[in-house]
């Protein structure tokens, strides 16, 4: 079964350079041996492994007894259960006490040239003055905050205070609309939102506090918005409700203590999109999140001090939070916050920022790599990238062509390249190669994490494919410290999500191929989710953001492979009655329908009208038949008797490829 895939099995070594002690640091897991060893013991004693991992690179006010408690079956996995720690001591003062001087933020603005250094010392001022504000809004541990701000230092400081104060945030990307906001602080019951006037990106102007209010005139719970200046526009404020970052942070002081937060009180929320139409609020606890996120930034990136890390991902999606944030910060290192478009102003930008900055490890997504090879390497001479030692890559497979476009042209074939597969759900890398130690092949995420204990099941019987040169759906068989606990205020869905489809295994969503060598490939999503450029998204979602239009009856929205995003949103749609169906009018409509209500990153980049969606007898769309039409593959569409109508089918395949 593995055959139907073109693998690249062409082998990469580690890199020598990265072994030898004269031109790099020396990688904390340097051979395969080492890896299989303390693989080995992450597996057959996890408590002796991970207690001992999470008080070498962690602080704990008060510590733990038992590592390990609960499993999948029942859904209640706890880790450290004793133990306290704040996750903001942890990322900022410890490392202020110790060397308040370090740089902890390079913040690179849209414009270029504009760097500005924060320093740990500077850092933490700039947290207790924040978690001060919070406080004196009534915010207390156990609380939500909702954070929508663009890639800006305060955004950074923003997780950290309510890290301190024990309030979970729930970072909500910039680039959602009004409506996918409100859904998202309604859901969490946000009283308190931290915002900015305005936002910059590639040199445009996103109107950040006007999403807000729109957002915020149907959820009554806000009491609170703090706005920080980005632009210093002029935006409206609402009197007794909105106030200004800058005047109310002159109000605290320079320093407050951090709450102790036990091990599985809740540190964060994130929402991300499922199989069904509502995102849900994925739940993050503290010790278990902060030990994944430091765990693997100190052996995935291999960390050592003085490296300078730049990850390219939005604070306000996973990838942010755990290798812009948690992860570089827990570890002391200096991490990059990096505010505009690989494109702007030219597609020079990521090269000049490595240079510049001498950046060691650099981690970007797959969708980056094709746009930025698509527009020639010419934007690449003349730029000095020899400070890399670590490239990385995460959010989607990686095509061969990019990884190898990636190794030969960023990397110069001397740099370890880390294809990180992991998920909201999973905190931190669960399928990555380690840079001293792992031989990678192009596109495949290789092995396991540390504690990471992997099965591929057979989609039908759930049944576990073991051995090599197997297919199946990924899944992990034991609890690791960072997985998510709940989804909040839904632990039924949780278990029904990612616990139940196989009894006692947590399921990725995602199908796999263990091949002959025991590398693992991961093929995509298995259920409804379209991955665009990284960005996770539910057919579902889409779907209800196109009914809602009056024209639409019935709709149904598929991925197709694209070149440079990945996969491509297309949307069939079909009209009511009476509705004309050629109208280009009502297709821009359509796609501005959905940027409204989820954001412009979900916009439909195909909109078909058509009369008919491809059913069987009992009423049950068939995607798949859209799927393979919009991949270009119907001349395999499989069995089709099964269909209400067959000649529908027809219909559709002259919609999307019409003949000359
Ligand atoms: C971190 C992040 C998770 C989904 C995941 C999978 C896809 C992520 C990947 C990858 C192949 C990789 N994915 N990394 N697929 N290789 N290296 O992206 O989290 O936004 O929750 O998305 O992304 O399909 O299930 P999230």
């Amino acid at each position: 079964m593995a055959d139907q895939y073109q693998d690249d099995h062409s082998l990469f070594p580690v890199p020598a350079r990265l072994l030898d002690p004269a031109q790099c640091p020396k990688p904390f897991v340097s051979s395969l041996d080492q890896y299989k060893k303390m693989y080995r013991q992450s597996i057959d004693n996890p408590e002796e492994f991970f207690g001992k991992l999470a008080n070498e690179l962690l602080t704990w006010s008060k510590p733990f007894h038992t590592v390990r408690h609960g499993g999948l079956e029942h859904g209640d996995v706890a880790w450290f259960l004793e133990g306290e720690l704040n996750a903001c001591y942890n990322c900022v003062d410890r490392h202020a006490l110790t060397d308040p001087n370090k740089v902890a933020i390079i913040y690179e603005a849209d414009e270029p040239n504009q760097a500005e250094r924060i320093t740990y010392g500077e850092l933490l001022r700039k947290v207790c003055q924040l978690a001060g504000v919070l406080r004196a809004h009534g915010i207390r541990k156990g609380d939500t905050v909702a954070i929508y701000m663009p890639m800006i230092p305060e955004a950074v400081v923003a997780l950290l205070a309510c890290a301190r104060v024990g309030a979970l945030h729930s970072v909500i990307f910039a680039g959602f609309s009004a409506e996918a906001l409100r859904d998202r602080v309604h859901d969490a019951s946000s009283r308190l939102v931290l915002t900015t006037d305005q936002g910059k990106r590639g040199g445009k102007t996103i109107e950040t506090k006007r999403i807000v209010d729109e957002a915020l005139k149907t959820c009554p719970k806000v009491e609170t918005v703090i706005v920080c200046q980005r632009t210093g526009a002029e935006v409206p404020m609402k009197d007794g409700r909105d106030y200004w970052w800058g005047d109310e942070v002159f109000k605290h002081p320079f320093y407050t203590p951090a709450e102790d937060i036990n091990s599985e009180d809740p540190m964060f929320l994130l929402y991300t999109s499922g199989s069904t139409g509502s995102p849900k609020g994925v739940m993050h606890t503290t010790g278990g999140y902060m030990l994944g996120a430091a765990a693997t930034f100190k052996y995935v990136f291999d960390y050592h001090p003085g490296d300078i890390f730049a990850c390219m991902a939005d604070v306000g999606w996973i990838t942010g939070h755990t290798y812009i944030v948690y992860g570089p910060l827990a570890l002391g290192a200096t991490t990059v916050l990096f505010e505009s478009l690989p494109t702007y102003p030219t597609p020079s930008r990521y090269w000049e920022l490595i240079a510049e900055h001498k950046i060691t490890q650099f981690y970007t997504a797959p969708t980056a790599i094709r746009a930025l090879r698509r527009l020639g390497d010419e934007w690449l001479e003349g730029h000095d990238l020899s400070s890399l030692r670590i490239i990385g890559t995460v959010g989607e497979p990686i095509n061969p062509e990019a990884w190898h476009w990636y190794n030969e042209k960023v990397g110069k074939g001397r740099c370890a390249v880390v294809d990180t597969y992991w998920q909201t759900e999973t905190g931190s890398h669960i399928i990555t190669p380690l840079p001293g130690a792992i031989t990678t092949k192009p596109g495949s995420a290789t092995f396991p994490f540390f504690g990471i204990d992997i099965a591929i099941l057979d989609p039908v019987t759930g049944k576990e494919l073991v051995g090599n040169d197997v297919t199946g759906v990924l899944a992990v068989k034991r609890p690791w410290p960072s997985m998510a606990r709940t989804i909040y205020n839904n632990h039924y869905r949780f278990m029904e999500t990612y616990l139940k489809p196989y009894a006692g295994y947590y399921f990725t969503g995602d199908g796999a191929t263990r091949d002959k060598d025991g590398y693992i490939w991961v093929r995509g999503r298995v259920d409804d989710v379209i991955n665009v450029s990284g960005h996770r998204l539910s057919t579902a979602e889409i779907e209800s953001a196109l009914i809602m239009h009056h024209s639409v009856a019935e709709t149904a929205v598929v991925g197709a492979p694209d070149d440079v995003t990945g996969q491509s949103i297309n949307a069939f749609v079909c009209l009511k009655p009476g509705v004309p169906v050629y109208s280009m009018d009502l297709t821009r409509e359509l796609i501005s329908q959905v940027r409204k209500v989820i954001g412009p990153f979900a916009a439909p980049k195909k909109v078909y009208l058509v009369e008919d969606l491809p059913k069987t007898r009992s009423g049950k769309l068939m995607r798949r038949i859209l799927r393979k039409i919009v991949a270009g593959e119907s001349d395999s569409l499989g069995d089709i008797s099964t269909l209400a109508d067959p000649s529908v089918v027809e219909a559709l395949i002259n919609k999307v490829n019409p003949p000359p």
